[in-house]
């Protein structure tokens, strides 16, 4: 049995999908930073940067960073085709999300963290540029992985899933007018039967722009 603490709205939604696709038994403990709970007070036990996904493998083994769980269960269960289509290039994505995107995502939700007692005007500064930084970062990421998101069966691969933080501080909509196409291979992910219900859970108000 998988342990996966996260909440909806989150980056948790990716590793849902993943464990879905493994065709693994799995429960969700509801947990966050910004909830509190008994599953946020376990959350902090197991990951004392308290982020979400983390995830309890079978071993007992704590595994937290998306990229490294998509990874992990990828090479786990093949069968899953997580890290089918190009290995080389899905690896590469993974991590440049994680470095470019989702860090950027950190500063814009806790300025503060980087700033300590920085007044509300330099807040916003950091925010403003970082938002900008993280939309120059995903069109990047069009332009260098458009076409690595699906498994050669055209199932979305660990890269296509994890690009699903593209949902966050409007990137959608940049990436609609600056990479139209790669937007509509996102719309593509999104439709995905095993993803579709999952982010429907997660964001019951989306409408795709
Ligand atoms: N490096 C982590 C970042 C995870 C992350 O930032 N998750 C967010 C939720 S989507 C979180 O838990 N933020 C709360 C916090 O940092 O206090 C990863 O790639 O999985």
């Amino acid at each position: 049995m998988y342990t996966l603490y996260g909440t909806d709205e989150s980056g948790s939604c990716m590793i849902e999908i993943a464990l879905q696709r493994c065709a693994v038994p799995w429960h969700r403990v509801e947990a966050s930073s910004w909830q509190d709970g008994e599953g946020s007070d376990a959350l902090a036990r197991i990951n004392p940067l308290k982020q979400i996904p983390t995830l309890i493998i079978p071993n007992g083994q704590v595994l937290t960073e998306s990229a490294a769980i998509l990874i992990h269960l990828g090479l786990e269960y093949p069968k899953a085709q997580l890290l089918a289509g190009d290995r080389t290039q899905i690896l590469r994505g993974l991590l440049y999300i994680a470095a470019n995107c989702y860090a950027a995502i950190g500063i814009i939700d806790y300025p503060q963290r980087w700033l300590g007692n920085a007044d509300e005007a330099q807040q916003a500064q950091l925010v403003s540029g970082t938002r900008r930084y993280l939309h120059q970062a995903w069109v990047v990421f069009a332009d260098q992985f458009a076409g690595q998101l699906f498994t050669p069966s055209n199932a979305p691969n660990a890269l296509g899933i994890m690009a699903a933080v593209s949902r966050w501080d409007d990137a959608r909509e940049v990436l609609g007018n600056l990479a139209p196409g790669f937007a509509q291979s996102l719309e593509r992910v999104d439709a995905d039967p095993v993803v579709a219900p999952v982010f429907a859970r997660h964001w019951p108000q989306w409408k795709a722009s």
